[in-house]
């Protein structure tokens, strides 16, 4: 069976607890168990984890090489600074696809720029909780 990760980072653990009118109402815990629900009727493995911590999303992603066929990844804002995220994506030839629950390229010029792009197979941004369910879709096609 395919098995994918869905990777979120810092502040997303917030979600549905602060600025709804930016990030929905809809929490972490509500996302997860809908991608996971969802990739029960698709026959797809899907496991969910988050961190805060640069270092520790860089281990994931490493540990993700073998287990996983790819990763969804919404770096928060670590998008806009990490090259150690750039690199460890790099260096496990998985495919990952980048994904921001708002439209970054609407927002602040800081939000313009994303380290994960340029090694990412894409990105989707601006559809809410939405583009959980978008990104899986994006990525069992890619895989297919
Ligand atoms: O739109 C996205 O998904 C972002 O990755 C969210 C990041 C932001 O820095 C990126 O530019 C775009 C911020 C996540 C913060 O999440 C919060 C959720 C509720 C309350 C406060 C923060």
């Amino acid at each position: 069976m395919t098995s994918l990760l869905i990777l979120n980072g810092p502040n997303l653990n917030l979600l549905g607890t602060r600025q709804p009118q930016v990030y929905g109402s809809t929490t972490l815990a509500d996302i997860e168990a809908d991608c996971v629900a969802y990739g029960t009727e698709l026959g797809v493995n899907i496991t969910c984890t988050q961190s805060n911590h640069e270092g520790e999303l860089v281990d994931t992603i490493h540990a993700a090489k073998g287990t996983f066929a790819g990763v969804i990844l919404n770096a928060g804002a670590y998008t806009h600074t990490s090259i150690a995220l750039m690199d460890a994506i790099s260096s496990v030839e998985l495919p990952v696809i980048e994904l921001h629950l708002s439209n970054i390229h609407a927002r602040e010029e800081f939000r313009h720029k994303s380290y994960i792009a340029p090694v990412s197979i894409g990105q989707i941004c601006g559809f809410g909780a939405a583009g959980y369910r978008l990104s899986i879709d994006a990525m069992l096609g890619h895989l297919r």
